[in-house]
């Protein structure tokens, strides 16, 4: 890598300059970016340095992969690119996770990473660092773009920002080698060479004639059912859904992330009837929610055996009949689709004898949930642990839920209600370990909210250090850590040669770790102590760890998704 400024093209002596590293910046604050979210280092130090000399914001992690996590969930809570800035190759490679992640879950990201140059890179000369990051970034992102000439920059920053938004969001990298940064030119001329998008992601109108074909689908059904996914929650039309949802009558439920699009008290609320809507519904509505493996792909016993036809409202074209036959495709986005199917749905009204079976199905379950949930036990469980969360969340209805783990994720997404929309983040469609630091920290930094986390204890441990980086900047995260000693459960034998590889120390304090770091501590055994934890550390806006003791024999393996366990049939084979 070369540390020696370059020049672009000579220029009259006395001529102001620029140079890439303030190009860079002047692109990025021209698309109203103002949080970075990063790991500095060779080539990239300045970069933060002289981004918060600009007066914004860096945000420093402890890992990539971690700093990519926050950019990804700011990308999916403001539809901005989240900014992710890495060194090369090891810090690239720390963040492609989350691009990849990112890319998976739909969410707009650009990961910047310096990088060797072309010239050493291509003749595999062994460079510091050396690495191709622009091609081995390319299958795990949108698009992967290198800049080589500084003029280059304003043009490279916009196609970034259009590929990360436009469409199906998503992932883009963006590979700068390392002399560019240092690389001078006429700063009239880069100025010249920087613009404003226009309409960065614009509306995508779906054709009359399949509204007319959806809407005629829906028209003639018996039991429809709204089936909301992130994608729906990420258009931010929220009050044109709720009219959707209440002019049709039609009942709905959410994935996991489209939790609180319309209230989970909401009286077409069907989360608690799930089972039974899928399997019994005739016209099915999918609103930015793929048939993807938490779908079962659209098939088997989930679905029920009764004839199903689906109408898909979805930006990406290509993702109509990904699993099964869609009888009403809408290719769109979901505020135009909706709103058109609106207007050829004026008048429709579902059947009210489904509305009401459905709902009764959706108290009875809640009923017999809340009862689980107020039951004392000698050592506090899933159910009766989250009942108190839930319960004081009740009257923090803004605050932003971070949620990550198996059980510790399962049984929240089950019991804790989501009021408004976007204030559920969890572990997407990849169900990824290790989100959850770097996603409360974006939470908490672009909503300017009370941040909750629930994370399983295995799942704190994926990116634990990252808590001194919510410390730091001192943001009103609160972590509450489910620990039941293990992933899944924490009372599994151990062989007598080692402790089982299911277990963790029994002598970990979460709490004393917090303290060590900089945040507040406070260890719980009572869903009466977690309550006043919960709402203390709420109201005192600090960072704080609760160490929930939960029975090491709560869990189950892998939580709901146990399905998906593979076992030896042949056992286990003594030496
Ligand atoms: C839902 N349910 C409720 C409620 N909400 N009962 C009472 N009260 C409330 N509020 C019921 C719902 O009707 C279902 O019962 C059941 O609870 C589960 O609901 P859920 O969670 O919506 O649905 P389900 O079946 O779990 O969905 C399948 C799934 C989900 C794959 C979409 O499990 C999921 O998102 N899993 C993510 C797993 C993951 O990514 N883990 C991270 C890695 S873990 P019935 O209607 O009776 O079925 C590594 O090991
Ligand atoms: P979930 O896991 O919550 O069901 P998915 O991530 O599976 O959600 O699906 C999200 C879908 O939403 C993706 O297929 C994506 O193309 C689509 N999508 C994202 N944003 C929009 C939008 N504004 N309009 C329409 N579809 C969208
Ligand atoms: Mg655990």
């Amino acid at each position: 890598m070369s540390s020696v400024a370059t020049q672009a093209a000579p220029v009259a002596e006395g001529v102001e300059l620029t140079d890439g590293f303030n190009l860079l910046m002047d692109a990025l604050e021209m698309n109203g970016i103002k949080n970075i979210y990063g790991l500095l280092g060779i080539p990239v130090t300045e970069v933060g340095r002289m981004w918060q000399a600009r007066g914004n914001n860096f945000y420093s992690f402890r890992n990539e992969q971690n700093a990519g996590y926050a950019a990804s969930v700011a990308g999916y809570l403001t539809k901005k690119p989240g900014i992710c800035v890495t060194v090369s190759a090891p810090g690239f490679l720390n963040g492609l996770t989350a691009l990849a992640n990112a890319t998976t879950n739909c969410f707009p990201m650009i990961l910047i990473s310096g990088s060797s140059e072309r010239e050493i890179v291509d003749l595999m000369q062994g460079d510091y660092e050396e690495m191709d990051q622009l091609n081995i970034a390319r299958p795990f992102c949108k698009a992967s773009f290198r800049v080589n000439r500084p003029e280059d920059i304003g043009v490279a920053v916009i196609r970034a920002v259009r590929t990360a938004v436009s469409g199906r969001p998503g992932g883009v990298y963006l590979d700068i080698p390392a002399r560019l940064f240092s690389t001078t030119m006429a700063a009239l001329e880069g100025e010249k060479s920087l613009w404003v998008p226009v309409d960065p992601a614009p509306a995508q109108i779906p054709a009359p004639s399949a509204v007319k074909r959806a809407a005629d689908l829906i028209k003639g059904a018996k039991k429809p059912l709204i089936l909301f996914g992130k994608g729906a929650a990420y258009a931010q039309c929220d009050a044109d859904i709720l009219s959707f949802v209440e002019e049709t009558g039609i009942p709905f439920t959410p994935m996991s992330m489209a939790k609180g699009l319309v209230s989970d008290l909401h009286p077409q609320c069907a989360a608690a009837a799930r089972s039974l809507v899928l399997q019994e519904s005739d016209v099915v509505i999918l609103v930015g929610a793929r048939l993807n493996w938490l779908l079962a792909h659209g098939k088997g016993k989930t679905w029920g055996s009764e004839p199903k036809k689906f109408v898909q409202i979805d930006i990406q074209a290509n993702e109509i009949d990904s699993n099964v036959p869609i009888a009403a495709p809408l290719v769109g986005d979901v505020q135009s689709c909706i709103n058109a199917l609106r207007a050829e749905l004026k008048g429709f009204k579902a059947p009210a004898e489904w509305l009401s079976g459905v709902a009764d199905k959706h108290s009875g379950t809640r009923a017999k949930l809340a009862a689980k949930l107020s039951t004392a036990t000698p050592v506090m469980n899933y159910h009766n642990s989250l009942g108190a969360i839930r319960d004081v969340l009740k009257n923090h209805p803004d605050t932003i839920l971070v949620n990550e783990g198996a059980n510790a994720l399962d049984n929240a997404r089950m019991v804790i209600d989501q009021y408004l929309p976007r204030k559920r983040v969890d572990t997407g469609t990849w169900g990824v370990m290790g989100i959850g630091m770097g996603s409360a920290a974006a939470a908490a930094v672009e909503s300017g909210k009370p941040v909750v986390a629930i994370c399983g204890d295995s799942a704190f441990g994926f990116s634990g250090m990252e808590y001194e980086t919510l410390t730091r900047y001192n943001l009103p995260v609160t972590v509450i850590i489910m620990n039941n000693g293990g992933i899944y459960r924490g009372d599994e034998a151990s062989p007598d040669h080692q402790i089982s590889c299911m277990l963790f120390n029994p002598k970990t304090r979460y709490d004393q770790f917090s303290i060590a770091l900089g945040g507040e501590g406070v260890r719980v055994t009572t869903p009466e102590e977690l309550s006043k934890a919960l709402e203390a550390s709420i109201k005192s806006g600090k960072t704080t760890i609760i160490d929930a003791i939960i029975d090491p024999g709560a869990g189950v393996e892998s939580g709901r998704i146990g399905n998906l366990n593979i076992v030896s049939t042949i056992g286990k084979k003594k030496k």
